[in-house]
């Protein structure tokens, strides 16, 4: 476990906190520290400001962000710091999730925001991880592992499925 926080995660709002907590579990998983916290871009505009703009001194080295609806976070985080940013646009009720997805991913040439996909908030910590994972040799180990396992667990259930044939493996698909 590296002894500082190496990744923000930020969210618009607490209702997008059971979404952004699967970032928070995969970082968990590969033991890379984070801080976790709220801002909103229109709520607490002076809030994010001053987040982006310490954010790098204060020694992060990417921010994972998730916003719904008109999803302006991570691009303003991205126009103040200099580090990565990750957007999680987050499902709405309204247009399920794609009015934040164009806002996070139309960013204008100039001021790169990564994308992941609607509610994807693991692989934001995947991606974030696997940035960070650059210089942490640790790190890019456990991301192998971690894809290592994915590969095993597939195979296992590709092998389960051909002895088993169709019918029995979903009965007992959960
Ligand atoms: C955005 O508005 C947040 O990221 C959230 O996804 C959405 C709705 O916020 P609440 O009204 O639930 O606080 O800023």
């Amino acid at each position: 476990m590296l002894d500082k926080a190496i990744v923000g995660i930020v969210m618009g709002s607490d209702s997008d906190l059971p979404v952004m907590q699967e970032a928070a579990k995969i970082l968990d998983e590969l033991q890379v520290r984070y801080e976790l916290t709220i801002i909103s871009a229109h709520r607490t505009p002076q809030r994010l400001f001053d987040y982006a703009q310490q954010v790098e001194h204060r020694g992060l080295e990417v921010v994972i962000a998730g916003a719904g609806g008109a999803a302006h976070l991570p691009g303003m985080i991205a126009a103040i710091t200099p580090l990565p940013v990750i957007g999680v646009p987050i499902k709405t009720s309204s247009l399920n999730g794609l009015d934040s997805l164009l806002s996070i991913v139309q960013m204008p040439p100039g001021v790169p925001v990564a994308s992941v996909a609607i509610n994807n908030a693991n692989n934001a910590g995947l991606l974030a991880a696997q940035i960070v994972s650059v210089h942490y040799p640790s790190l890019r180990q456990a991301v192998k592992q971690y894809r290592q396992n994915l590969e095993d667990t597939t195979l296992a259930k590709a092998q389960r499925l051909e002895q088993q044939g169709y019918q029995a493996y979903l009965s007992t698909y959960s």
